[in-house]
């Protein structure tokens, strides 16, 4: 069977020819997250019955990580242990003991837990929806379980169910509401990954028994005792044997046949792709999915964590998400006491604020034509309408933007205080439409400029070509140029405990090894040419055009990514040009190039 999801519209296009297993289509991710956190086939029957079309229009939702691990706030006897906080009991992290940490429950008593704060607070924000953790990887079930009674009712002072009280609250309020469940590690559980390996009486335990004892058993209370709910999600589902997943999905389809299940309940069986932890992707992606990030660096609270996310930055990677056609669930981790830290609160406040005021830019809006962010910020699109949704106001006058072939009917400034205001424009030969637009950005946050296009018109831009910016740095990343004789990979790494970074890059360099871009430059001119690379020792690369410049020179290398300039390149003439790099000297197997970034030189 062949299929085309048009994302937005549901549309779905099926050929008649069958073949077995093949009603998914495939989104793009490197094996090793596939290992970690799921397949991330899509399955379109989800789009068929159209219970996915609360979760496509939504865009933003919330995300809470709360258990037992809140009540450490990321110290355990004394220490402080730095990193996701819900992973304290890790024998890489503090190395809590089983026992000792049940114990934990003894003093947990959230009794600044407000449901209604807390779901008022996600439509505050613009949030579409809440999914909270049922039961983390600790075992540790935060609702009413008769199953087993390692759970907040039954273990703890406060003895309340947190998860009737936010569900109820949520249903209230029109809020979609769904829960995180570990369904594979268990780490208190006899017979869960990670997880004890004998029962109290010292008899070996299987995965088989925390499946039927316990997983399976609990995933049904969650699904029968709080009403309606729109999401299940899942998570590391590991080497967890495939007749289990299978199982337990059956089981969710049937109990709760509205609610979305994302890929990370394993074997292609969910109903959307979760990219992997933290990461915006930087490429369009096919297809329903989901990134999960975070208010600060962890996802659980943890007391020291204070680097928030400012709503620039909280918006910004919003609306960069739905520009690659994904959704955004956006985690909080409220603390000990069960409320959320007050900054995290504020921020997503004005969050909400921005987009009560530009809701068309995210909610129900389609991706950019362009498959990447530009400089400025980045597009989304609804009918015959773009939005540029611009971060980085230009200090010139003047907005630029590459490569777009249709023609633009109109441009204005939304002002959701008073009237819009027109931006007179220009297209100039080599495929650039220039804007006039004030000094000063109309929106502290992100302004936002509408262009408008002929009624049905399909609204392409041309990507071959890159644009290179006359008025602000214009980053390359390696994932867009050509690639010879060396490996280009997506990576990922920690540089704090559980805490991912990624990036596309070039390693593993051979002889004539090389990485070419096709350009479009506004304006000729000089440029620096700044290389962002890790390595070892000492490198030389080297930096070449068509119109034969030559850029080549020795820098330091470290085995984190930093940007080192080279010196200054001149592109003669505007319009299409190739830009390509290659290392001259320097240990090629462990080096890697992430980007070019060009800075203009202007008024010498
Ligand atoms: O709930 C959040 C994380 O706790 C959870 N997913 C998000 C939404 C998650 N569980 N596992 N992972 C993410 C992958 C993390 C793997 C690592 Fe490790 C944990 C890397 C370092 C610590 C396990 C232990 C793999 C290497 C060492």
């Amino acid at each position: 069977m062949i299929i085309t999801i048009i994302k937005k519209n549901l549309l779905i296009v099926a050929t008649a020819l069958c073949v077995a297993n093949a009603s998914f289509s495939q989104v793009k991710k490197d094996k090793g997250m596939e290992e970690m956190w799921g397949e991330t086939k899509v399955s379109v029957d989800a789009l068929k019955n159209g219970k996915a079309k609360f979760f496509d229009e939504s865009n933003f939702g919330m995300f809470i990580h709360w258990g037992l691990f809140s009540n450490l706030g990321g110290v355990w006897n004394g220490k402080t242990y730095y990193g996701i906080g819900e992973w304290i009991m890790n024998p890489r992290m503090a190395g809590i003991p089983v026992k000792d940490y049940k114990q934990i429950a003894k003093t947990f008593n959230p009794t600044g837990f407000d449901a209604k704060k807390i779901a008022q607070l996600a439509k505050d924000a613009g949030m579409k929806y809440i999914v909270i953790t049922s039961k983390h990887h600790e075992g540790f079930a935060m609702f009413d379980s008769k199953v087993s009674d390692f759970n907040i009712v039954d273990a703890t002072p406060f003895g309340r169910d947190p998860m009737h009280e936010l569900a109820d609250a949520c249903h209230d309020l029109g809020l979609g509401f769904g829960f995180y469940y570990s369904h594979n590690q268990d780490w208190t559980a006899p017979g869960g990954t990670r997880g004890p390996e004998v029962d109290k009486k010292g008899k070996k335990t299987t995965f088989k028994d925390y499946f039927y004892n316990k997983c399976k058993p609990q995933v049904k209370e969650i699904c029968t005792n709080y009403g309606d709910i729109d999401f299940v999600w899942f998570d590391t589902p590991g080497d967890m044997p495939k007749k289990y997943v299978v199982e337990l999905a059956d089981m969710v389809r049937e109990l709760q046949p509205k609610a979305m299940m994302c890929s990370r309940v394993g074997y292609g069986l969910g109903d959307y792709a979760s990219v992997g932890d933290m990461e915006v992707p930087t490429k369009r992606i096919e297809g329903l999915w989901e990134t999960c990030d975070t208010n600060n660096d962890s996802w659980s609270y943890a007391w020291y964590d204070n680097n928030f996310k400012s709503p620039k930055i909280i918006l910004s990677r919003l609306v960069e998400t739905v520009a690659r056609g994904g959704s955004y669930l956006f985690n909080v981790g409220p603390n000990n006491l069960g409320e959320i830290p007050e900054i995290g609160v504020e921020f997503l406040r004005a969050t909400g604020k921005w987009l009560k005021k530009y809701p068309q830019v995210v909610y129900d809006a389609d991706p950019s034509p362009w498959d990447y962010k530009l400089p400025w910020g980045d597009v989304t699109s609804k009918g015959n309408s773009l939005y540029l949704a611009v971060s980085n106001w230009p200090t010139d006058g003047k907005l630029y933007l590459p490569g777009l072939e249709t023609k633009i009917e109109s441009a204005k400034i939304l002002n959701p205080n008073g009237n819009d205001v027109t931006v007179h424009y220009k297209e100039d030969k080599n495929e650039w439409a220039i804007f006039d637009v004030p000094f000063k950005a109309p929106d502290d946050l992100i302004s936002v400029i509408e262009l408008k296009f002929k009624e049905g018109s399909k609204i392409i831009a041309k990507d071959e070509a890159l644009g290179i910016y006359p008025n602000t740095d214009t980053e390359l990343i390696t994932e867009f140029g050509v690639v010879v004789n060396a490996e280009q990979k997506n990576i990922r790494w920690m540089e704090k405990f559980g805490e991912w970074k990624h990036a596309n890059q070039v390693g593993n360099w051979k002889e004539n090894g090389k990485v070419t871009w096709k350009v479009n430059v506004q304006k000729p001119g000089y440029y620096y040419v700044n290389l962002c690379y890790a390595g070892e020792d000492r490198l030389v690369w080297k930096v070449t055009t068509d119109e034969n410049a030559l850029l080549q020179n020795q820098q330091a290398a470290t085995d984190k990514y930093v940007n080192y300039t080279m010196g200054i390149l001149e592109f003669k003439k505007p319009g299409k040009h190739s830009i390509s790099v290659s290392l001259v000297e320097g240990n090629k197997a462990t080096s890697s190039l992430k980007s070019i970034v060009f800075t203009p030189i202007t008024n010498y």
